[in-house]
């Protein structure tokens, strides 16, 4: 887990980079940033994530079978209070089983989502959290056992943002998009056709595709100042 402050401070101005290997961004034309879409749980104590499937141009060259919740790719960013319940509905229209694992939330095992909890394809699971830790930038994603790596690599993951409300108080950039944004950095690889390609090596499962620092250092770590490159997607 890490602060939101110490998040902004280590990156800079963050940006949600739309999950391209720096190998592949570099001969791309470029295109505008993604950013997913803002979801503001805090008045309501409540959201929903329905994962599904769909299709995602990376390069602008051919489309990827890519899956997602509530769109064809990741999920959306969901702002929750950092204190109080959040009640949650995980929805899975996609024809295999899979978990949402909240990652940085201190939840009780029994809503925490993995491998323990799994949601069959057309069902609903719906915990309730009981939030009461600091604000911070955490994340979700697919905790399948023995499919974690595959599933978050299909986009099963997203961010959340605790927030007590004083962000504005304390001087930090809070219009989502615009000023506040979310760093989002997958480790991916593509064919001769520009689709993602998913083929796991030995070698990839100890430095992961692009040679990157390995240790499950997504959104909720900051890799050793000597690591030049790889946030991966962890597959804890
Ligand atoms: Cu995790």
């Amino acid at each position: 887990m890490i602060s939101r402050r110490t998040l902004l401070s280590g990156l800079g101005a963050a940006a949600l980079i739309p999950q391209l290997p720096v190998r592949a961004w570099a001969t791309t034309p470029s295109k505008p940033l993604q950013m997913p879409p803002l979801v503001d749980a805090t008045s309501s104590g409540q959201f929903s994530l329905t994962a599904q499937a769909g299709e995602t141009d990376f390069l602008g060259r051919a489309s990827s079978r890519t899956w997602g919740f509530d769109q064809p790719f990741l999920g959306p960013t969901v702002k929750l209070n950092h204190t109080g319940d959040t009640a949650v509905a995980v929805h899975n229209a996609l024809d295999q089983a899979i978990s949402v694992h909240w990652h940085g939330l201190v939840v009780p095992g029994d809503v925490d989502g993995g491998p323990h909890q799994l949601v069959d394809p057309g069902q609903t699971w719906s915990p309730v959290l009981p939030i009461d830790q600091p604000p911070a930038t955490v994340w979700y994603h697919s905790h399948t056992h023995g499919k974690t790596a595959r599933q978050v690599q299909m986009g099963l993951a997203g961010v959340l943002h605790l927030t007590d409300g004083q962000d504005d108080a304390r001087g930090l950039p809070t219009t989502y998009g615009t000023d506040d944004l979310t760093l989002v950095l997958q480790d991916r690889r593509f064919d001769q056709d520009g689709r993602m390609s998913y083929r796991v090596t030995m070698h990839d499962q100890m430095m992961g595709f692009l040679g990157g620092y390995h240790g499950g250092q997504w959104a909720s770590g900051v890799p050793p100042p000597s690591s030049q490159r790889g946030w991966s997607a962890c597959a804890c």
